[in-house]
């Protein structure tokens, strides 16, 4: 459906056992921005939130859902959707977590900023933004992992890793997924290098993340090191004038 100028707007939520967050977070969308459609991107959650999903879009026209065959990374689930989002003919492509960490009361102010821009970044750690209920070993990760992303890809950032975010569907065009190898959750700091290095107008919005009540974090160990693996690397090719992103 549309928003002002902005055109149909699609909110992707990717899920991997979210049994107990699934139907709050649509509801919160949907009643937060009524015009606004929901893809949920399930990767077979053996916990059954796929199913709960499908209850969900049999009852409400604007709620989707897309079924993968089996955990394959947030990245990946992001792709598919933004691919679903293309065919069905969407202008702004929203992404958000399904644990309530990303407000959906908060969207209305991420797509305002997107009239000046073509990408909009929820930022946690930017004078307004606000981490609630984090242990401080996470936030001093993700602190840490955005201060070396900025000093290692030279990208105007505070919070390259969040993964609240609106885009124009042209600028993921612009940028083109083809090439976009990253699994894990480097694949929000892959997308915004790239959204940067195309010329795009990338802004930072301050938004309160709230860490989750119910189920479990996927982050691990792997998502960390393929993280500041890839941006080593990436910062290494980009001094060397190499990095074709
Ligand atoms: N479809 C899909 N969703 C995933 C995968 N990994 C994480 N997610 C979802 O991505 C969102 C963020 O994950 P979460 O575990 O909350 O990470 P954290 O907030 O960094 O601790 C949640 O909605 C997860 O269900 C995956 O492999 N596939
Ligand atoms: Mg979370």
């Amino acid at each position: 459906m549309q928003i002002g100028d902005l055109g149909r707007v699609l909110v992707i939520i990717p899920t991997y056992n979210e049994r107990e967050n699934i139907e709050p977070i649509v509801g919160r969308v949907r009643r937060a921005a009524p015009q606004v459609d929901v893809l949920v991107v399930d990767d077979a959650s053996p916990d059954g939130t796929g199913a709960l999903a499908d209850a969900l879009a049999a009852s409400d026209d604007q709620v989707k859902v897309l079924h993968r065959t089996g955990k394959d990374g947030l990245g990946a689930a992001y792709i598919a959707g933004f691919r679903w989002a293309f065919e069905h003919g969407y202008d702004v492509l929203v992404e958000m977590d399904a644990d309530g960490s990303h407000q959906p009361e908060e969207l209305g102010r991420l797509l305002a900023a997107l009239a000046e821009a073509d990408l909009v970044i929820g930022a946690r750690w930017v004078p307004g933004g606000e981490v609630r209920n984090w242990p401080r070993s996470r936030a001093v990760l993700s602190r840490g992992g955005n201060a070396y992303a900025r000093l290692m890809l030279n990208v105007p950032l505070h919070d390259a890793t969040g993964g609240y975010r609106a885009y124009r569907a042209t600028a993921l065009q612009k940028i083109g997924l083809d090439g976009v190898e990253s699994r894990g959750y480097c694949f929000q700091i892959d997308l915004a290098l790239r959204a940067v290095r195309h010329g795009l107008r990338v802004v930072e919005v301050p938004i309160t993340f709230v860490e989750r009540e119910h189920g479990a974090s996927k982050m691990s160990g792997d998502i960390v090191a393929e993280a500041m693996w890839q941006v080593t690397r990436w910062g290494i090719a980009g001094r060397l004038g190499r990095d074709n992103l």
